[in-house]
């Protein structure tokens, strides 16, 4: 049984995904970031960091925060959505870690200068909107004649499309990022 400790952001997302995808025995415990309970010190205990998600694997004994580690970590557990070898292993992993080092750290930022504090900081607005849609493009270009990021359906898609899930606190219109619209609505359909 894998306890889950994540709240219903795009990080916790990632990892609640992951385990539906998976098909796992899991328990999600509720870190309500909104309240401050991730800097109780019974968390504090599992994640100094004070972030969620993190995950307690009983049948290994591992505790695991950093959603991107815990993907890789599912992937190898059950031997599913990451291949074992060759370079569609490398592409997953590439997109993931951009997932993790680009698209998600500032789309993260990005609504506190262009949505909850608009026309504060000009400098930092105009920087967020040209990096998210440059990111965007990214992502765009990637997708064109592609069904999912690498060949098939992967951790990599499942670290993408809780971010993409707000683009409207992005500002970013999907309309213009067709390619994205296709596949957010595609892996939407999933059940
Ligand atoms: N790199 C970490 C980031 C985790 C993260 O930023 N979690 C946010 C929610 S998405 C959080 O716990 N925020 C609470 C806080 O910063 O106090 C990961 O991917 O797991």
């Amino acid at each position: 049984m894998i306890d889950l400790y994540t709240w219903i952001t795009p990080n916790g997302l990632k990892v609640s995904i992951a385990l539906e995808e998976f098909g796992l025995s899991y328990r999600s415990h509720a870190i309500d970031i909104t309240k401050g309970d991730q800097f109780r010190p019974d968390f504090l205990a599992i994640n100094p960091g004070g972030k969620i998600p993190v995950i307690i694997d009983d049948e290994t004994g591992i505790t695991l925060a950093e959603s991107g580690a815990i993907l890789l970590y599912l992937a190898e557990k059950t031997g599913r959505f990451l291949p074992r070898q060759g370079a569609a292993r490398h592409h997953t992993i590439e997109w993931l870690m951009w997932q993790m080092g680009g698209f998600g750290p500032t789309l993260g930022h990005a609504p506190y200068f262009l949505t909850y504090n608009s026309g504060q900081a000009p400098f930092a607005e105009d920087l967020f909107r040209k990096d998210t849609h440059r990111l965007y493009e990214t992502l765009n270009a990637r997708l064109e004649g592609r069904a999912y990021l690498v060949d098939d359906y992967s951790i990599a898609d499942m670290a993408v499309w809780p971010w993409v899930s707000r683009f409207q606190r992005h500002k970013v219109d999907l309309n213009a990022f067709p390619h994205v619209k296709q596949w957010y609505l595609r892996l939407a359909a999933r059940p």
